[in-house]
């Protein structure tokens, strides 16, 4: 049966080609991450989230699988991945695999086989259609600019691709496709594998009437026509009777389209998936027009997509928070302050996140502060949504200058720059050539520099962490958000057997008066050094967590 450790989780995300090389050919690999398990143990994190390390291409990073059953050689051997699952097990770690279902590579036999011909036995594998003359057969915008429709000669029809053109969307509707995709889980899950984040799982049930879409609000599209479809709760409850009850694992579902009406459909106890992404936060600074077209996002909006979400799941299924990740700018760049106050802000980020309901996901480099870095021009990017986005802008006659400008706030490559482990060369990442741009401010932001600092970002990540351990209020208990005469100022309320925890955050460069009496409370942890009860204002960035006096406590 699936098991309920992820309540209790904290989950470090490693992205393993930026995470540590351990034969200098300057690519993250397996060893790498095995030479760095006392680290991750280190942080009191629970369990790891590997981004996918099955063979592929590299169109995207990996989401373009062309074997589902073997390594990426570049990251190793299945030896290496069994030695890795060993050693995350031997230190209590849990290891939740990050499995592409909704797409496969276009290297991948079955799509080699599928585009043969039309009547090939695999040609229903993929979405296959007539085009309308010249044009594809309706007007979907691909994730990654241009058409999701590819025409391919050899016999003359378009086939589906959400993301890259590397990427052809496979089709669930076939059942014996159904059925090679549950053999795929289930000879992972026979490995030992705890967990499994199952990328853009909303989509495997699309409109395959394949309508034009109606709307240029691109995030509109996907809810309305690539996910969210007829047979999702069908095609999720499949997977969930025919292998992930026969298993003690967890899945969290990444569902760009999820709403707060439809979330709790795919979290049936008994038919459903353990936990869900949302993407409230990640889409609130893009502008009808995606990544690439940002907008400014409200610290109003930030609180009441907690707001939502936190009640969505008051009583069902079960949330998680990230506020970073591969896919999306650094957390302390987009959310907090990177320049003067990067240190108190990226606490405050952790307090947040650690105190809300739901389970924490701790992207790499996220718990030493890491930064975005500075595209200086569009050929240092290796990531096909910004250069592909770049190739949509140019011919819309934007500039390289102001397209850089999108990129460097928004786009992907800021999370994928290696991990700064050291101020030394490469920062302490590879011996050889990183695969990607070292941020130059390793020099100033790394592991080695805050292991023995008890006041840097590492130190309280580890307080914090901790802190969500201690008390089961911060992990089950109610949440309120507390209204304040200054909106910078973001309070909330943990309630849990009559035990309250209140967190405090200023979200602002300035200080800011604190409208509650806290003498009498007990302070359990503050990210600056001289934290205490009895405040009446908050520091710059200042984030306090109080229990406080019980009513019927002396
Ligand atoms: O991302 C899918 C997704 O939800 C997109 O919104 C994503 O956040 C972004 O906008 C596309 O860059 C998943 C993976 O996390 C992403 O790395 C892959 O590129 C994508 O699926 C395709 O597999
Ligand atoms: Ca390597």
């Amino acid at each position: 049966m699936p098991s309920s450790w992820y309540k209790d989780a904290v989950v470090y995300q490693i992205y393993p080609r930026s995470f540590k090389d351990s034969n200098g050919d300057g690519i993250g690999d397996l060893r790498g991450i095995i030479e760095k398990l006392d680290y991750i143990k280190s942080l009191g994190v629970t369990a790891v989230w590997l981004n996918p390390i099955f063979k592929s291409p590299n169109d995207d990073g990996g989401y373009d699988i062309s074997d589902y059953y073997s390594i990426q050689p570049e990251f190793g051997s299945m030896e290496d991945f069994d030695a890795l699952l060993d050693g995350l097990h031997r230190r209590g770690l849990k290891l939740i695999m990050d499995l592409v279902l909704n797409h496969s590579s276009d290297e991948h036999p079955w799509f080699q086989e599928s585009r043969k011909s039309k009547d090939n036995p695999y040609r229903d594998y993929y979405f296959w259609k007539k085009g309308n003359g010249v044009a594809a057969p309706n007007n979907w915008p691909s994730f990654f600019g241009g058409s999701a429709w590819q025409l391919d000669e050899a016999t003359g029809e378009y086939y589906l691709h959400l993301f890259s053109r590397k990427q052809p969307d496979l089709n669930w509707e076939n059942k014996t496709l159904r059925e090679e995709l549950k053999k795929i889980m289930r000879f992972w899950l026979d490995k030992g594998v705890d967990g499994l984040r199952l990328d853009v799982i909303t989509a495997i049930s699309k409109r395959t009437d394949f309508p034009h879409t109606d709307t240029h609000d691109f995030n509109e599209t996907i809810r309305k026509f690539y996910t969210n479809g007829p047979r999702l709760k069908e095609f999720i409850s499949e997977i969930r009777h025919d292998v992930l009850d026969h298993y003690p694992v967890i899945t969290v579902g990444e569902g760009p389209g999820i709403t707060p009406e439809n979330a709790l459909e795919y979290l049936d106890e008994k038919d459903g998936l353990s936990m869900i992404f949302h993407f409230g936060h990640m889409f609130m600074d893009q502008g009808p027009g995606g990544r690439f077209d940002p907008k400014p996002w409200s610290l109003d909006d930030f609180k009441k997509v907690f707001e939502v979400w936190n009640s969505t799941f008051a009583h069902r299924g079960w949330g998680s928070v990230f506020l970073g990740n591969h896919d999306f700018s650094r957390m302390v760049s987009r959310w907090g302050n990177d320049a003067e106050y990067r240190q108190e802000s990226a606490k405050l980020l952790f307090t947040l996140m650690l105190c809300m309901p739901g389970t924490p996901f701790i992207f790499q480099g996220d718990e030493i502060g890491m930064t975005n870095f500075t595209l200086k021009n569009i050929s240092e990017s290796k990531d096909i949504e910004t250069l592909n986005g770049w190739n949509e802008a140019k011919k819309k006659g934007e500039s390289e200058e102001d397209f850089l400008k999108k990129a460097n706030y928004a786009g992907r490559d800021n999370a994928r720059t290696p991990m700064q482990w050291s101020e030394s060369l490469h920062a302490g990442f590879s011996s050889g050539n990183p695969w990607m741009i070292v941020n130059p401010n390793h020099a100033q932001i790394n592991v080695r520099r805050q292991e023995d600092d008890p006041d840097g970002v590492l130190s309280f990540f580890k307080r914090i962490v901790r802190l969500r351990q201690k008390y089961a209020t911060l992990r089950e208990g109610s949440y309120q958000s507390i209204e304040t005469p200054n909106n910078e100022l973001f309070i909330f309320l943990r309630e849990n057997l009559g035990e309250k925890i209140m967190v405090a955050l200023n979200f602002s460069s300035r200080a800011i008066n604190f409208p509650f009496d806290t003498r009498e409370n007990e302070l359990l942890l503050g990210n600056y050094r001289t934290a205490s009860t009895g405040i009446n204002q908050l520091r710059p960035w200042e984030a306090v967590v109080f229990k406080l006096k019980n009513s019927d406590e002396s």
